[in-house]
């Protein structure tokens, strides 16, 4: 490093090397800038080369999530779980390879820990399916993915929220960067705040992205009491991050009893509401419970460990639906947009689940 400071000879100041190829590489960045953003995310991407795609998506989706509403948490945690691991890109769809070519090589996110309990893959694969009957190769599995989030949660009387489209799909799924990436049910507060950061997504879209859990019905607890705030989809997920959970405030006591006993009434499956008696309307009940200590897992729990974050909660819980409806949506917004292929990178899929080349 010395070597490429300090002053030439005859006193003439020697601008270092390194700081002249960080204006380069600065310049380079810039120019990178320039051209993404004439490949960024927009409304309506598909009226020309695929006209009906968005009322193919939401059509399907009404029909089959209004005879069966409990598919619109699994899609909504899709399209989630999707966007933390290498951006929206669908690579939570694509299959493991078993170390061979395509995929780079492997395990895949959905055979890490935290996606054991997704679903919704065959619904997906079957709007796929339809658009790919009306357009062939036109429309990509990360925008299926992101539209058919939206529609769900509109289907179930839920809010909606703008989905500029123009998603490229990506030819890479890591088992061992979902265990990484995933927000893990055992984080501290600072810890999820901190993952979020890496994704460009602020506290509060922490904080109202939480939201999502007020559609989760249920969550399978070990056979230890509930009052230990089991992560059941990611403890090993916490471990292989090196995540050591901190100790929120437990859960309110007599809430816990009544978890117990219910547990004991359900045959002893362990499996109880998140939120309780509404798992199937998009409504405050969830932030309820959290703000009264009943957040069933230590991220819950976690949501009122800070100040601001538990104010921002409470004032929108003592606000009409409307507001939860619209800090919600806009969090999501931001969520889809979260490092997005556009452009020429990537590729357009025709099967969700494996890449084109393979
Ligand atoms: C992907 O894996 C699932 C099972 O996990 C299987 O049912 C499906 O057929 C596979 N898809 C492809 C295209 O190989
Ligand atoms: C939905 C899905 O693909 N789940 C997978 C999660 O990972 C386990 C094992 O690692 C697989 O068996 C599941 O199929």
């Amino acid at each position: 490093m010395a070597s490429t400071r300090g002053r030439g000879a005859g006193g003439v100041a020697v601008v270092p090397m390194a700081v002249i190829r960080l204006g380069v590489v600065a310049i380079v960045v810039l120019g990178a800038g320039v051209i993404g953003a004439r490949a960024q995310l927009r409304m309506g991407f598909y009226d020309e080369s695929c006209p009906a795609a968005e009322r193919i998506v939401g059509e399907y989706v009404r029909q089959h999530v209004r005879r069966v509403p409990t598919v619109a948490a699994a899609l909504l945690r899709l399209h989630y779980h999707d966007c933390f691991v290498r951006g929206c890109d669908a690579s939570i769809l694509l299959n493991s390879t078993g170390g061979g070519a395509g995929n780079g090589g492997g395990a895949a996110e959905k055979d890490a820990a935290p996606n054991q309990t997704l679903r919704g893959f065959d619904f997906i694969d079957r709007v796929k399916g339809l658009l790919e009957a009306a357009c062939p190769g036109v429309v990509s599995c990360a925008d299926v993915l992101a539209l058919v989030a939206r529609d769900a949660v509109a289907a179930i009387g839920g809010p909606s929220w703008r989905v500029p489209t123009g998603r490229r799909d990506g030819t890479v799924s890591s088992m061992q960067e979902a265990l990484a990436e995933i927000p893990s049910p055992a984080m501290s507060f600072p810890e999820l705040a901190g993952l979020f950061a890496t994704k460009g997504l602020g506290v509060r879209d922490l904080v109202w992205l939480s939201g999502r859990i007020t559609l989760s019905n249920q969550v399978r607890t070990p056979s230890a009491s509930p009052t230990a705030r089991p992560s059941p989809t990611a403890s090993t997920a916490a471990a292989a991050a090196g995540v050591a959970p901190a100790n929120p405030p437990p859960l309110e006591a007599a809430y816990a009893a009544n978890l117990r006993e219910r547990k004991c009434r359900t045959a002893g499956d362990g499996v109880v509401e998140m939120d309780p008696g509404s798992h199937l309307t998009f409504d405050l009940g969830y932030y309820r419970a959290v703000l009264k200590h009943r957040g069933l897992l230590r991220s819950d729990a976690a949501l009122v460990t800070d100040a601001a974050a538990r104010a921002d909660i409470a004032g929108v819980v003592d606000s009409p639906p409307e507001v939860f409806f619209q800090v919600f949506g806009r969090s999501m917004a931001t969520l889809g947009a979260v490092q997005v292929k556009t452009g020429s990178e990537g590729e357009i899929r025709r099967n969700c689940a494996v890449v084109n080349s393979s």
